[in-house]
């Protein structure tokens, strides 16, 4: 699976400089959108130093890192007055229906240089008339749906009846401010909704943008607030002034939608981004960070999308696969190949942390730690696997 990550935002709140901070690639930003919706895309490698380690053992032909995709769509601002009224454009739209995540990234840093479009920095405000935009287009997603529903109904089927109540439930429930990922909904419902890929009901992370002099503080304050009793958020958020404040409206709300919340300082680390890794280090040190913005992003991605990491290692290739947390033993050996899954007769399971310190699969297997594995086995973040397979029949 790859993952795909969009990245939207209000005009100038730095979704082009976080594209560049995570792929590096060296897109334009700065000055608001021509109009034209324009997307920027790029793939790329999870760092993973387990992949790094076992290619220092295993000398692979090939080593291959889980990806992710990232797309930033300019042209929010164009949509901005007209989406107001109807959502957005179908163009617009093209290029995020198919996230499996959304990084909303949200205006913290004051600069005099670069003008808000709204006139000041108010992440709060700015962030309810993000996804009050999003839920605009989830509502005529929904009407949609309801006419042709409708006229199904007509021909008598209970089902679809059924379904028309439901998207008039969902529908009084997002015109009265509900986003669809807080609809309290039945397996079944939930599976009708989903067919409809409504933008509020994809996993959402919350990106704060803010100046390099706060980004330390911006941390250590939203690791507070994903800590802090839920009573205690109103306080803690008064407690803060300037871009800690909007740090904290970020942080708040992400708590009371059950999501996360990372801060970023999008400029500086599009710049790190282009500084040879050597270099970087030394900068992060400085800054007080323990790793830069970009790795922040994909790992909260990968927890609120529920991923985990296996990994498979040989002379050929040492290679990471990203699969959702739970799978079994077969779906894994699918990510590698279909016939795999197909003709899966049992995995060889080994711990990462267990083979280094056996140092090879020999030492491993003579101390229990190589594991024979069936149908019914849940794969584990780390596990080192080789699959046996047969698909002769
Ligand atoms: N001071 C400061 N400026 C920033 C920061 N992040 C982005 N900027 C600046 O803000 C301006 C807009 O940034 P972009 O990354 O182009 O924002 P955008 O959301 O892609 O903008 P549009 O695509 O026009 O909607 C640029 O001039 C950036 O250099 C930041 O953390 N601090
Ligand atoms: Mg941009």
């Amino acid at each position: 699976m790859a993952l795909t990550v969009g990245i939207i935002g209000l005009p100038q709140a730095g979704k082009t400089s976080l594209f560049n901070a995570l792929t590096g690639a060296g897109a334009p930003a700065g000055g608001y959108s021509t109009g034209t919706v324009q997307a920027n895309l790029a793939v790329v490698s999870v760092p993973d130093e387990r992949v790094e380690r076992l290619a220092a053992i295993f000398q692979p032909r090939k080593k291959t890192l889980a990806t992710v995709e990232f797309v930033d769509v300019a042209g929010l601002a164009s949509a901005g007055a007209e989406a107001k009224r109807e959502g957005l454009s179908d163009e617009y739209l093209g290029h995020i229906r198919a996230a499996n995540a959304l990084a909303v990234i949200v205006r913290c840093f004051t600069s005099a240089s670069v003008p808000h479009p709204a006139g000041s920095v108010d992440a709060a405000r700015d962030l309810s008339d993000l996804l009050a935009t999003l839920t605009l287009t989830d509502l005529a997603t929904i009407e949609g749906r309801m006419v042709r529903t409708a006229k199904a109904a007509k021909g008598g089927d209970k089902k679809y009846q059924v379904e028309l109540d439901l998207l008039r439930r969902v529908q009084a429930e997002l015109e009265a401010g509900k986003l669809a990922s807080e609809l309290d909904l039945d397996p079944s419902e939930r599976a009708t909704i989903n067919d409809l890929f409504l933008l509020t009901s994809k996993p959402r992370l919350y990106v704060a943008n803010v100046s390099e002099t706060v980004l330390a503080d911006a941390g250590a304050l939203l690791a507070q607030l994903a800590a802090a009793p839920a009573d205690a958020l109103p306080a803690l958020v008064a407690a803060q002034t300037g871009e800690l404040r909007a740090v904290a409206e970020v942080g708040a709300r992400a708590r009371r939608e059950g999501t996360q919340a990372i801060a970023v300082s999008a400029k500086l680390e599009a710049e790190l981004k282009e500084l040879p890794p050597e270099d970087t280090a030394e900068y992060l040190e400085a800054l007080g960070l323990p790793q830069l913005g970009a790795e922040r992003v994909i790992q909260a991605g990968y927890r609120l999308l529920n991923l985990i990491t296996f990994l498979t290692a040989g002379e050929d290739e040492v290679r990471a696969w990203t699969v959702e947390a739970g799978s079994r033993a077969p779906t894994a050996a699918g990510k590698v190949h279909t016939d795999i899954e197909r003709g899966f007769i049992r995995a060889e399971v080994t711990r990462y942390e267990d083979f280094i310190a056996a140092g090879s699969f020999a030492v491993a297997r003579e101390r229990g730690q190589l594991r024979l594995e069936g149908k019914e086995y849940i794969i584990q973040d780390g596990d080192i696997a080789h699959f046996r397979f047969n698909v002769s029949k």
